[in-house]
């Protein structure tokens, strides 16, 4: 990408696209566009149409998503399902119509098999059953990839797809009941230390094994992977490490400084018992995050304690 090349980020205003934008600001990006929900419905095939017909991007980081934790992917797989293939559709569709220089979709880690064997490299993928709780956003986002290998077996479209791991930083969704982990143990240690509660109510038994990757690292390897990679396949993107939801959960305790209990609401679902990564590619291809996961943790948790009044916490 040249400093002043048109970069559209979709979904500038979520966890991954936020990232994106302060990257290729500090980067010297000059020429980067964007669009709120309200200027652009991106559901809407005609409206997306015109949007590439007038604004012509030549390169398009595809961040637009319908996201959300273990129970909001249970309690909505239609939005899930109907959202996520509508945008991405529109999106590579109207991207190959304008013959845009390159692409890059974002996918999840759990586009794998349930019980893929771990590590999990890349090859992995379509080998076996989902895990039930969120298959219906997984073959959204395998459609996804193979939207974007199709367009380029067809038609030699430089669209390349990143997988990656459990995700957080600033601008996660904090919500109690359809956030992700990490974001909601956040809020419930800080509430509970405010309010002085003597326990903390956590899901499932705590026994599954989680990755996490600093939201700022994966902006960085989308960058990288944008100017350097050029091939249809998938590449995962993650630490290479995990910890189980209990150690996770210690770890925020211990930031938010909260020095009560822990009760584990085994009514919750575990999710998939474990998703590790096999990031090997991701090093060869020249990138290795930077954040650890403590540090990245007391970052967020100060950026959460400082916008905690902001509407979309
Ligand atoms: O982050 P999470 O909702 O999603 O849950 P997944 C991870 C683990 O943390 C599960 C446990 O075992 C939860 O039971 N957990 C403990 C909690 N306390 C909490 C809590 O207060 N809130 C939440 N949300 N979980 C998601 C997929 O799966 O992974 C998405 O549903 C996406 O589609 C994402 O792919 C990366 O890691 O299980």
């Amino acid at each position: 990408m040249k400093k002043d090349s048109k970069i559209f980020v979709a979904g500038h205003r979520g966890l991954v696209g936020s990232a994106i934008m302060r990257q290729l600001e500090k980067g010297g990006f000059t020429n980067v566009i964007t669009r709120t929900r309200a200027e652009l419905d991106l559901l809407s095939q005609t409206a997306v149409a015109l949007f590439f017909e007038i604004e012509k991007p030549e390169y398009v980081f595809l961040a637009a998503a319908k996201v959300g934790g273990i129970l909001g992917n249970k309690k909505y797989p239609a939005d899930f399902i109907y959202q996520n293939l509508t945008i991405q559709n529109n999106i590579i569709e109207s991207a190959h119509q304008h013959k845009i220089t390159k692409l890059l979709f974002l996918g999840s880690s759990c586009i794998y098999p349930k019980l893929a064997p771990q590590p999990i490299k890349e090859e992995y993928l379509l080998t076996g059953p989902l895990e039930p709780s969120n298959d219906a956003y997984a073959i959204a986002k395998i459609a996804g990839i193979k939207m974007c290998q199709s367009y380029h077996a067809q038609h030699g479209s430089n669209f390349i797809s990143v997988m990656p791991t459990n995700l957080y930083g600033e601008n996660d969704n904090f919500d109690l009941e359809n956030s992700h982990v990490l974001p909601a143990l956040i809020r419930k240690f800080h509430e509970a230390k405010e309010s002085n509660s003597p326990t903390v109510g956590a899901w499932g038994t705590g026994a599954p094994m989680r990755e996490f990757i600093h939201v700022d690292d994966v902006a960085s390897a989308c960058i990288h992977l944008m100017e350097t990679y050029n091939d249809p396949e998938i590449v995962n993107i993650g630490t290479g490490e995990d910890v189980t939801i209990k150690e996770l959960a210690e770890i925020v305790k211990d930031v938010t400084g909260y020095q009560g209990e822990i009760v584990w609401d085994t009514t919750k679902p575990d999710g998939t018992p474990r998703k590790l990564l096999d990031v090997s590619k991701l090093h060869k291809l020249g990138f290795k995050h930077t954040i650890a996961l403590k540090d990245g943790i007391t970052k967020t948790y100060a950026w959460y304690t400082k916008n905690i009044n902001n509407k979309r916490l």
